[in-house]
């Protein structure tokens, strides 16, 4: 056997066992490669009488070419090898069963908020948001509470850190100063809700530091109170999956609204269960009234020209009194088994035409 015969028997015994691409690739370039033992024996050709190489050209010519293909079958093998353990490693089993049910569940005052939220969109009313660490201004002097005002009292604020201003920033109390900050910003019309944490210092079954309220306000020229109790009756059907409610309206104090209004909702808590629309029960639902000429000026509106009213209320009362959950405080204990029995479906997002808490 002459020497390139024996060569070429390595390079090809190499190459048919490359058992992958980079092992195959490594072959490739210690052979063709620019310093490969092929490319030498081309390159020693520069040196030889026209005679030798005349013989040897063509032989080495012939073992380049015939290695570049072995490489270039061997590469296609590779491959195909590959592809197939891929796509046996990959392949899927449709006769498994389904995934298991999401263990996670959405908490029930999320899924009252959404409930909020979407009857009310439902109704025209745009979403505004605003931040639970909240100006001082906002929270109360914009809202006709003015620093020393007796009302303050009535919140029991969490306070933050003096500024360096001397400005002091609280926890809100209610979602009133997102009224502050949408009629800053927009001009009438509006008609927006604002679902959100608030916090107060306060604990007991019926009372959480932090809780949650939602909050509507509509400004234009000719909104009244008739709208406003349509709108909260609208509302509660909604909200309690009833066709009918009666409501009752309370004289109130808030210094923001003038006149305020509460609303109640006749009930019936006898056998154990609540009933609304009829009984003799009262059931506190939410504070109300038509928006101060004080606070709209103070917020940049002219009171001559707009008027409207604004809402406010509890969203973990309403999250209680819909699901029968006792005491505030178990909301917020984090108890896995308490959540699994109350929690709803995730995904299972709530909207009026394709119900809302089922
Ligand atoms: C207010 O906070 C007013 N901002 C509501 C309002 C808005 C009036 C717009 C007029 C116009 P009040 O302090 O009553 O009002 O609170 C409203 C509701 O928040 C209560 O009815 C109750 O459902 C809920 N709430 C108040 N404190 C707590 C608490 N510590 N834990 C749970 N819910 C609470």
């Amino acid at each position: 056997m002459s020497d390139i015969q024996a060569i070429e028997r390595q390079i090809l015994d190499a190459i048919a066992s490359a058992t992958d691409e980079a092992a195959l690739e490594a072959v490739r370039v210690s052979v063709l490669g620019k310093k490969g033992s092929i490319s030498e024996l081309l390159k020693s050709l520069g040196g030889m009488t026209p005679d030798e190489r005349k013989v040897n050209g063509p032989l080495f010519n012939g073992l380049r070419d015939r290695a570049a293909a072995a490489i270039a079958a061997r590469k296609t093998v590779l491959e195909e090898e590959a592809l197939n353990a891929r796509l046996a490693f990959e392949r899927v089993d449709i006769t498994l069963p389904a995934r298991p049910e999401p263990s996670g569940s959405v908490h029930p005052v999320s899924q009252a908020l959404d409930e909020v939220t979407a009857i009310f969109a439902d109704l025209g009313f745009a979403v505004a948001e605003g931040p639970d660490v909240e100006f001082d201004d906002y929270n109360f002097t914009r809202l006709n509470i003015p620093p020393d005002h007796p009302a303050r009292q009535m919140h029991d604020t969490f306070y933050v850190a003096k500024q360096a201003d001397g400005s002091r920033h609280v926890l809100r109390t209610h979602t009133s100063p997102v009224q502050v900050r949408t009629m800053l910003k927009q001009k009438p019309p509006i008609r927006i809700i604002s679902p959100g944490r608030t916090y107060r210092v306060d604990s007991d079954a019926t009372h959480s530091p932090m809780f949650h309220q939602f909050e509507g306000l509509v400004i234009d020229e000719v909104t009244h109170l008739g709208h406003l109790k349509w709108v909260l009756e609208e509302f509660c059907k909604a909200f309690f999956e009833v066709d009918k409610v009666e409501m009752r309206a309370r004289p109130s104090f808030f210094p923001f609204t003038e006149p305020s209004v509460e609303w109640d909702l006749r009930c019936d808590r006898s056998g154990g269960q609540i009933k609304f629309g009829a009984g003799n029960d009262w059931l506190e639902l939410a504070g109300s009234g038509m928006v101060h000429p004080r606070v709209l000026e103070m917020c940049g509106i002219d009171s001559t020209k707009y008027q409207g009213y604004a809402f406010g209320g509890g969203i973990d009362r309403l999250a209680m009194l819909k699901y029968g959950i006792p005491d505030i405080r178990s909301f917020f204990e984090s108890d896995l088994r308490w959540l699994r029995h109350y929690g709803f479906a995730a995904l299972d997002l709530p909207t009026l035409d394709g119900g809302l808490s089922r």
